[in-house]
């Protein structure tokens, strides 16, 4: 078996558990100024400076030698930093850096939308800045001109870096609301089914809402139960600077010896810190085993009727259907059994020990990433009423866990202001003549294009989807993130142009015609909060090193663009990156005074070259979800039609979708493990990497540490590779209908039997870019996801849903490329 860090199976495995069958705050005033900077003079003596900046992966000193960085030092602060900050250094030197602004050779000479199976096959010609800047504004004119201002599409999904001026996603609406409309996106990726789902369930989006805090967690809860939901791995990052506080979190949980369960096809990082028991269920039956979960309470009256009767609308329609009444099927133990393949009496132990305990049910986003996933947080949120604990120290249920480091105590601090969209503020903003918005949901992109004028249903509303002609991606990688590459290729043909800005040449920069080469954060300005739930700090992201080859930053692009386009005013307001950043700093002073807490001066904070902490107050530190609604549900009362969580919905009874009804329920997905119409005999879970933010710094050499023979690895159980004659190591084939992969395997017990493992944000590879189903020889799974909605209500993605077979590859290996500068192809 592979040993190698980081995507080396947990170490301490234990057949035994298988039952399938300190961020201490810099408090306000003791900020040790003189100290950082002694020691910067120190290190100056070495020829050495150390710079502060931030990231996704946490703060961090940028060591700088002869005006190159030489190493990223976490923040001595930081209570678990992640060795993925190696590669983020790398991925200023990296071999799959932009140097230059590119145009697709067919483009240029022919003009847009010539040869568009050509996109991806490497053949760019170098331009100037100029010549791009100007390319760029013309066509855009000349798109809007031509087919209206919804046919250019600005909703660039996807991560970016972090930082409060810099956000390349928010640039690009600034220049495009700017200078005309645009169709814009509404939704994200990962919390896509959910996030629409809960405002009829509980009232507001949750997902990214505090969750009780673990100081709560450790002094009360008795049973954590993580459900798909692995926050060692996943807290890894944070959509600010990550402050890693949940590690710190499950340290206490630890400590307090506090009983674990890992509900996941996988033995996860988190499980085997904890010791924790696995209970391993085919993916995509969740559904069932909370039902079955349900079903056991109800019949041995361990539920919470008192609870139900005073918190919750809706469980007297929900109750026919979990006994069967309604449909002749009592969702038991045995019947979940049958579906999720663990044992009935698993299931119902389960069940006792919820109740028996203060529980406390951690949800990951996974499993509202798969066909119908508004059904899983919905049945979680109703099985936790069920259980009554909700508002209670230590009980109920919490979304976010595993993300950001939901769960670390907020700190009291101020907000810090951010450069804006300017929607509203320009000539069309994202909307049509009309006035009205023009929205899609963000995975429905490829729908967009290949259906223009038709009709989609979504959440309550009907869309038309509008003729889009150009893309402009700054920030995001959809040939990493979207579903159904095939799919996608063909989708993509009928574009005109594809205007990617990236600082990596990732399989979308290599589909684009006008590629920008943008600024890595560490050679710019900028300023952040640490921790998106903590918010414990301020951070100067200082410039760490000048910029790589001809590379500017999305902020001086979008600025020479709206200037082309006679807004540069409008867009700058002319005020430079170190004006900006310092208003945003001079707001939060203001913010801060309101609230009785002095900050020093912009320069002296700017200088001290610390993270500025801010207190953390009893309340904050100890803060229980849902306390106020359990104390008060008539004043505090949720957010929903009835003031109360509901397990039945009258706005979505009204819908009538067939795919989302108005209580949980269990519908088949398109395909499973064991599904009755599954074709392909393991299931794909498609996990967040260990060793990756998605797809970012995959391109730099810290892919070695987890790649198999140069390409991304396949888990795999060793019943399934021995059955298919596969050893720990060996290149294989990854294919079903929709698509085909290359990956290294990785035989392991870790995972259960049936399910593969390859992690998302792989890069594209395809042997042959022109050829729609070529094989992928790096092993970007979304070749194999399918690319349909979860369901009319949320039309989200669902990237945890696939099925697949594996073989061994005996061909001649093909060469990764995706990782060099792009050449044509022969
Ligand atoms: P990243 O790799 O983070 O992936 O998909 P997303 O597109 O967000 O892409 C960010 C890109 O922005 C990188 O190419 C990076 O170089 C670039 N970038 C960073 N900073 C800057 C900058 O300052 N300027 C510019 N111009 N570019 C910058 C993530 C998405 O994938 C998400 S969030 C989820 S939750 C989904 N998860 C799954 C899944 O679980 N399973 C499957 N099969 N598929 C998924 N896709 C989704
Ligand atoms: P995943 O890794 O997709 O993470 O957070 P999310 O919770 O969606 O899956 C979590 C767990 O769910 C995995 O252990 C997986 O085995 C399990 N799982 C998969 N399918 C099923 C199922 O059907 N049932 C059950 N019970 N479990 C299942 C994603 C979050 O992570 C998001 S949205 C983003 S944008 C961030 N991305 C990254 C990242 O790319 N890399 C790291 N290291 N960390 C991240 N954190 C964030
Ligand atoms: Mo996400």
């Amino acid at each position: 078996m592979s040993t190698k860090y980081p995507d080396a199976p947990v170490s301490a495995f234990s057949r035994r558990r298988f039952l399938q069958g300190s961020a201490a705050t810099v408090a306000l005033g003791s900020m040790p100024f003189s100290m950082s900077l002694l020691s910067r003079g120190a290190l100056a003596q070495t020829g050495q400076q150390a710079i502060l900046s931030g990231s996704h992966w946490g703060a961090f000193k940028g060591i700088v030698e002869d005006g190159r960085a030489v190493e990223f030092k976490p923040w001595a602060k930081d209570p678990h930093p992640t060795p993925m900050l190696e590669g983020v250094r790398d991925s200023i030197y990296s071999a799959s850096r932009i140097r230059y602004p590119m145009v697709r050779r067919a483009w240029l000479e022919q003009g847009p939308g010539a040869d568009p199976d050509s996109r991806g096959d490497g053949d760019f010609v170098r331009v100037s800045w100029e010549e791009a800047i100007d390319l760029v504004a013309k066509e855009i004119t000349r798109v809007r001109d031509t087919y209206g201002q919804q046919a250019v599409y600005g909703g660039s999904y996807g991560w970016k870096s972090p930082g409060k001026l810099h956000n390349c996603k928010t640039l690009l609406r600034r220049m495009l609301n700017l200078t005309g409309g645009f169709t814009s996106s509404i939704g994200d990726y990962s919390t896509g089914a959910a996030q629409v789902i809960l405002p009829y369930v509980s009232g507001s989006i949750e997902v990214y809402e505090q969750c009780t805090t673990y100081p709560v967690l450790a002094e009360h809860t008795e049973l954590m139960v993580y459900w798909g939901c692995d926050p060692r791995n996943n807290s890894q990052i944070s959509w600010q600077i990550a402050d890693h506080g949940a590690f710190e979190g499950m340290e206490s949980l630890k400590e307090a010896g506090v009983d674990t369960i890992s509900i996941d096809p996988l033995l996860t990082q988190t499980c085997d810190y904890l010791d924790g028991e696995w209970v391993a269920p085919k993916p995509q039956t969740d559904v069932p085993l909370m039902l079955g979960i349900a079903h056991t309470l109800y019949s041995e009256d361990l539920h919470d009727q008192d609870f139900l009767d005073r918190y919750t609308s809706g469980f007297d329609e929900f109750l026919p259907y979990l006994t069967g009444e309604a449909d002749g099927q009592p969702k038991d133990a045995d019947w979940a059994a049958e579906i999720c393949g663990l044992e009935a009496d698993t299931i119902r132990d389960l069940a006792r020990r919820f109740a028996n305990n203060r529980t406390m049910l951690a949800l990951g986003y996974s499993m509202q990433r798969q066909h119908h996933g508004e059904q899983s947080t919905w049945m979680l949120v109703t099985l936790a009423c069920m259980l009554g604990q909700i508002g209670l120290p230590g009980g109920g249920y919490g979304l976010s866990y595993h993300y950001s480091s939901g769960g670390a105590p907020t700190h009291e601090s101020p907000i810090l202001k951010a450069i804006g969209d300017a929607a509203g503020g320009g000539d069309g903003g994202s909307v049509d003549e009309s006035g009205s918005d023009i929205m899609i949901p963000v995975a429905r992109f490829v729908e967009t294009l290949l259906n223009p004028g038709e009709t989609m249903e979504f959440n309550g509303n009907e869309i038309e989807l509008p003729l889009v002609k150009l893309a402009y991606w700054a920030g995001g990688n959809p040939f990493a993130h979207h579903q159904d590459r095939n799919e996608m290729l063909r989708a993509w043909r009928e574009l005109e142009t594809f205007i990617v800005h990236d600082f990596q040449w990732t399989a979308t920069a290599r589909h684009a015609d006008i590629v920008l080469p943008t600024t890595t954060s560490y050679e710019r300005n900028d300023i952040e909060q640490l921790g998106d739930y903590a918010l414990s700090h301020v951070v100067a992201m200082k410039k760490i090193v000048e910029p790589q080859f001809e590379a500017r930053s999305d902020f001086d692009i979008f600025a020479d663009i709206a200037d082309k386009m006679g807004k540069g005013y409008e867009f700058t307001e002319g005020r430079s990156e170190m004006d900006w950043i310092r208003g945003f700093y001079e707001g939060a002073k203001i913010e801060a005074r309101a609230k009785g807490m002095e900050m020093p001066v912009f320069d002296v904070f700017w200088e001290s070259n610390e993270p500025l902490g801010f207190p953390l107050k009893d309340e904050q530190k100890y803060f229980v979800r849902h306390e106020a609604f359990r104390e008060d549900p008539i004043l505090n009362a949720l957010g929903t039609a009835t003031g109360k969580f509901e397990i039945y919905s009258r706005a979505i009874a009204e819908y009538g979708y067939d795919d989302c009804p108005p209580h949980p329920t269990w519908l088949e997905p398109i395909e499973r493990l064991d599904g009755p119409t599954t074709r392909y005999p393991l299931s794909i879970a498609s996990n967040h990497p260990r060793g990756r933010l998605h797809s970012q710094i995959c391109g730099t050499p810290f892919r070695e540490t987890y790649a198999v023979q140069g390409r991304e690895p396949c888990w795999l159980n060793p019943q399934d590779a021995a059955e298919r004659d596969i050893r720990d190591g060996d290149v294989v084939r990854v294919f079903n209908d929709r698509g085909q992969l290359l990956a290294g395997a990785v035989v392991t017990e870790a995972i259960m039997p049936g399910v593969i493992r390859v992690q998302e944000g792989g890069w594209f590879d395809p042997v042959k870019p022109s050829e729609i189903g070529s094989l992928c020889s790096y092993g970007d799974v979304n070749v194999l996801t399918p690319g349909i909605a979860t369901s009319k209500l949320a039309q989200a993605n669902c990237g945890q849903t696939g099925v697949a077979d594996v073989e061994k590859f005996t061909d001649d290996l093909p060469e990764v490329t995706v990782f060099s500068q792009p050449s044509p192809r022969d």
